[in-house]
């Protein structure tokens, strides 16, 4: 199977951001940022997203990592159009890259396009990459301080999934602490609890997500 590779563009973003927004909406496609560590869980999630999601919306992914292919080659073997971006060693991707992927999709045939940013938790929320919201993914081994540690991640989202929450057994996470500095940081933001492995609350933030693609696409 070809995966298309690209390669990052390095420019300052201010106006790309808009531009990319703009071309989105012409072609109404909803861009969702997805965000996280590296290994959160992130391409696991947009694999059980796409499989509640696809008979309702045609999806696309940019897969987001500092070289190789190996999660937009996860992706296409679920015949969801996939391209892979290489930052070559950027901790998050900018708006300008994406203005340079977009050609690559056939635009007026997607509804939303979902970008996997490199995994990191500080770097990427920094940068507005013209999507229409964001996801943040935080799994149960990382620990409970994330939120704490590292607020801008958890400020600037608009929804924040807990994931591997089988493995709350296993670890010393209090999810008390981890919802309190969340609603200290962003009151108002969503927040969800799931296992890819066991498929728990995975159908409500698909309810969720559905419903904010269809109010970003009205
Ligand atoms: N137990 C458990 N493991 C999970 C879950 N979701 C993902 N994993 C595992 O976590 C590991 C990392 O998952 P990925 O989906 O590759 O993580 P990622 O965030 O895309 O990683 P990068 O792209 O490298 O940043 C894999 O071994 C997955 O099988 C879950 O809900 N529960
Ligand atoms: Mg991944």
């Amino acid at each position: 199977m070809e995966i298309k590779v690209l390669h990052q563009v390095m420019e300052w973003n201010d106006d790309v951001s808009a531009q990319v927004r703009d071309t989105l909406r012409e072609h109404k496609v909803c861009l969702i940022n997805v965000m996280g560590s590296p290994g959160a869980g992130k391409t696991s999630l947009l694999t059980a997203l796409i499989a509640r999601l696809r008979e309702q919306f045609a999806i696309g992914v940019i897969e987001g990592d500092i070289t190789g292919q190996i999660d937009a080659e996860k992706i296409a073997a679920l015949n969801i159009p996939a391209v892979q971006l290489n930052t070559d060693g950027a901790c998050h991707i900018e708006a300008m890259s994406i203005q340079h992927i977009l050609p690559q999709f056939d635009l007026d045939g997607l509804d939303v396009l979902f970008v996997e940013n490199i995994g990191n938790l500080v770097c990427p929320a920094e940068f507005d990459i013209g999507e229409n919201f964001r996801l943040t993914v935080l799994s149960i081994p990382e620990g409970d301080d994330k939120v704490a540690k590292y607020p801008l991640m958890f400020t600037d989202t608009d929804c924040l999934v807990l994931t591997k929450c089988d493995m709350l057994p296993y670890f010393d996470f209090d999810l008390e602490r981890v919802t309190a500095d969340y609603r200290g940081v962003n009151p108002q933001g969503p927040l969800f609890r799931l296992s890819v492995r066991t498929g728990d609350g995975l159908d409500e933030l698909a309810a969720h997500l559905a419903g904010r693609i269809r109010a970003a696409l009205a």
